[in-house]
């Protein structure tokens, strides 16, 4: 649904609040500084240094015996999914989770895996409902391969799986002979929100994906993270896929400084977004319940604008401010490292003025 591909109107930061994803963001002169000072090798060699710091200071951070470099959080889904199935099974995930809905059906593609969804109250998987989704080995079924599990849940709308739900399901989902995979691309998100540090929220899920260039704002690279023997198992897959980036050290060093530096900046992107989610629901055509926005992500059903998420984007473009659709009647704005307060202030008059209301002050 994202309206706005590369085209010549490709916007740059002086023309546009940019609230389409936290992908966005741009390297910092620290980032870049570190970038261009980056001791580098080759990776599939393992002899890069800055990326093997990266993943030794991963690993540390998960605690976990090991960590893989990927070039992007869809690699490592993807990578992890592979490691944790065998072809002609199925993978239990939510209905909206990115592993099912925006990485090109690569788990049926790679992994010859289906997806059997479930759609569960603010994107939470819990034991009571992914229990009635698990097959055992049957001469009518595909059996059950792995659990993928979302934190935060991207299109439902940001929300947190808390510590215990997720410990829960993990124990029952392993008593009952399976792996957890959690697509954490935004867990720093869900570790703000949880005030609960990322090791301990995502210590008994097998695998974890997790993204630097999202809200931590590098420019590029995301993470896997589990056992070691598992990890490595990873880069063969990593190199199957084109995924060996030899001297990627240069995008290490600006991952190590996001990794560092900022998840603590996380909390301004969830005060931000809940700016966002109050003065939105004050326009009129806009529904939002801001009570339920918890990290980065605002989504807001627009149907009562009578237009569709495409033309509104469209529109929205026009008057400065870029948002995405992600479903006809549905319009995500997320809040990230480049946009300040100011700036989410400016977007909401912006769009006001483009639907011609007036805002009320939040
Ligand atoms: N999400 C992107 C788009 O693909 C939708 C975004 O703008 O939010 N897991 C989750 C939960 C994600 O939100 C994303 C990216 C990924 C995995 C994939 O990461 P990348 O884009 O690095 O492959």
């Amino acid at each position: 649904m994202h309206a706005s591909s590369a085209s010549a109107d490709t916007p740059n930061s002086q023309q546009f609040i940019d609230l389409r994803s936290d992908t966005v963001t741009k390297p910092s002169p620290e980032m870049r500084r570190a970038m261009f000072e980056a001791e580098v090798g080759d990776d599939v060699y393992a002899e890069d240094p800055t990326i093997n710091k990266l993943e030794a200071r991963a690993a540390e951070i998960f605690g976990r015996e090991a960590a893989l470099f990927v070039p992007s959080g869809t690699m490592g889904n993807q990578i992890a999914i592979k490691l944790h199935t065998t072809h002609g099974q199925e993978v239990v995930c939510e209905e909206r989770s990115h592993v099912f809905n925006s990485e090109m059906a690569m788990m049926a593609h790679f992994s010859g895996v289906v997806p059997r969804t479930l759609w569960a109250q603010d994107g939470i998987l819990t034991w009571e409902l992914v229990k009635a989704k698990l097959r055992r080995r049957s001469y009518n079924h595909a059996k059950t391969g792995l659990v993928c599990v979302e934190n935060s849940h991207n299109f439902a709308g940001g929300t947190v799986t808390p510590v215990e739900i997720f410990a829960d399901l993990c124990d029952h989902v392993h008593d009952a002979g399976l792996p957890v995979h959690l697509d954490g691309a935004r867990v720093f998100n869900a570790s703000v929100a949880l005030a609960a540090p990322v090791a301990k929220l995502t210590g008994k899920a097998d695998t974890v994906m997790f993204c630097l260039s999202k809200g931590l704002g590098a420019p590029v690279g995301s993470l896997l993270v589990g056992k070691a023997a598992v990890i490595d198992h990873g880069r063969l897959y990593r190199k199957a896929l084109g995924g060996g980036m030899r001297q990627a050290g240069i995008l290490a060093a600006a991952g190590l400084i996001a990794l560092e530096r900022n998840p603590s900046k996380l909390a301004n992107d969830h005060g931000n977004a809940k700016f966002l989610a109050q003065a939105l629901a004050q326009i009129p055509g806009f529904k939002i319940n801001p009570e339920k926005v918890q990290t980065n992500i605002v989504i807001c059903d627009i149907a009562a604008t009578g237009m569709t998420s495409c033309e509104l984007s469209t529109l929205l473009r026009k008057h400065g401010v870029l948002a995405d659709g992600v479903g006809p009647d549905q319009l995500r704005f997320v809040t990230h490292l480049d946009v300040d307060r100011q700036q989410c202030e400016r977007a909401v008059e912006m769009v006001a003025s483009a639907l011609g209301a007036k805002p009320t002050p939040a």
